[in-house]
C-alpha cells in the first residue's frame, strides 16, 4: 500500500495524516489481549520514571520500556508488510531500518506537555488502540509547525500559561497543558492511525477516565541516519525471531553491522542483558 497523492499533500502541509489501519483488526485486539495478559494493580507501580506506564510495569525500575513494546503482538504491527511499505515510501529509501516502537499508557490525570520530539526528520506512527477522545486524553497538534523553529511556539505556550495559571509552571496532575490558537484535537479509534511528522508541536489532554488509554508508536529510519538506538539481535528472543518474515527479519537489521547512537549508551549499558523481548 502506498500514500495516495493527497495524503502525501496533508502530510507534506500539516505534518500529519490519518488513515485507515493498513492491517487486519485481529492484530489489534492480539495486541489489547496481550496488554490484558501482563498487566498488573496500578498501585504496585511505585516507580514510573519515564512516566508512560500505568498497569504495564517498566521491565527496570527506571527503564522506558515494559515487556509488550517489541514483543511478538506488537512487532506485526511495528513491521506489517503494509507498514513498511508506507514507511518506505515517505523515507524515499527501501534500506530503512525500524529503530524502535512502544506503549505510551496515559494514566487518570496524566497529559503530555507541548513539545516537539526531535528537531530530526522522521516519521511516526500512532495507533491509539484503546481509542483516544478529549475525555481519555487524546492528541493535539498544531498543523505545519512540523515546519521551521518552535521557539516562537514555546514562547506562546509560557505566555498563555502566564495568563492562564499566573505563572510558567506546568501543569500538574488532571490538568492538560494551555490551549494554543489553531490547536486541533485528533479524536481518534483503533481502526486509524495517525502518520505524523517527528517535528510537529504535540500534547494531548488529561486522562480524565479510570482506564488508562493506549497508543502504541514507532518509527523506522533511513538506512543513512546514524540513529540505532539499540542492535535488535541483542534484545529479541530467538523464538521471536523465528515468527518473523524474512522481509520483517531484514528491517530489523539483524546482524548487521552498524554504528549505536551515544544518545542512548546510557540506556543501553543499564538495560543490555536484562531488558528483552519475546512471543
Ligand atoms: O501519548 C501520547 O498521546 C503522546 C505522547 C507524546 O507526546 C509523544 O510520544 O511524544
Amino acid at each position: 500500500m502506498k500514500f495516495t497523492e493527497a495524503q502525501l499533500e496533508s502530510y507534506r502541509v500539516d505534518g500529519y495524516v490519518i488513515i485507515p489501519c493498513p492491517f487486519p483488526h485481529e492484530l489489534t485486539e492480539a495486541c489489547l489481549a496481550a496488554v490484558e495478559r501482563v498487566a498488573v494493580d496500578p498501585a504496585t507501580i511505585t516507580h514510573d520514571a519515564k512516566g508512560n506506564h500505568y498497569r504495564l510495569k517498566p521491565q527496570q525500575p527506571d527503564s522506558y520500556w515494559c515487556d509488550l513494546d517489541h514483543a511478538l503482538p506488537l512487532l506485526q504491527i511495528e513491521l506489517h508488510p503494509e507498514i513498511v511499505e508506507l514507511a518506505r515510501q515517505l523515507a524515499g529509501d527501501d534500506d530503512i531500518y525500524f529503530r524502535n516502537g512502544g506503549i505510551n499508557e496515559l494514566g487518570r490525570g496524566r497529559s503530555f506537555l507541548w513539545h516537539r520530539d526531535s528537531e530530526y526528520k522522521y516519521v511516526e506512527f500512532m495507533h491509539y488502540f484503546s481509542g483516544a477522545t478529549h475525555k481519555n486524553g487524546c492528541l493535539r497538534v498544531i498543523p505545519g509547525s512540523h515546519i521551521g523553529s518552535i521557539d516562537g511556539a514555546m514562547e506562546e505556550v509560557r505566555a498563555v500559561r502566564e495568563r492562564r495559571f499566573g505563572s510558567n509552571e506546568p501543569p500538574k496532575q488532571n490538568r492538560a497543558d494551555v490551549e494554543l490558537p489553531g490547536e486541533v484535537a485528533l479524536e481518534i479509534d483503533p481502526h486509524h492511525l495517525i502518520v505524523r511528522s517527528s517535528r510537529i508541536f504535540h500534547a494531548t489532554y488529561a486522562n480524565q477516565t479510570q482506564l488508562s488509554r493506549l497508543m502504541h508508536h514507532w518509527l523506522f529510519r533511513e538506512s543513512s541516519a546514524k540513529n540505532h538506538r539499540f542492535d535488535f539481535t541483542k534484545y529479541l528472543a530467538p523464538e521471536l525471531i523465528e515468527r518473523l518474515t524474512p522481509e520483517q527479519r531484514e528491517v530489523l537489521w539483524l546482524d548487521r553491522e552498524f554504528w549505536l547512537d551515544p544518545a542512548w549508551a546510557g540506556e543501553r549499558e543499564r538495560e543490555l542483558g536484562k531488558v528483552f523481548w519475546s512471543v
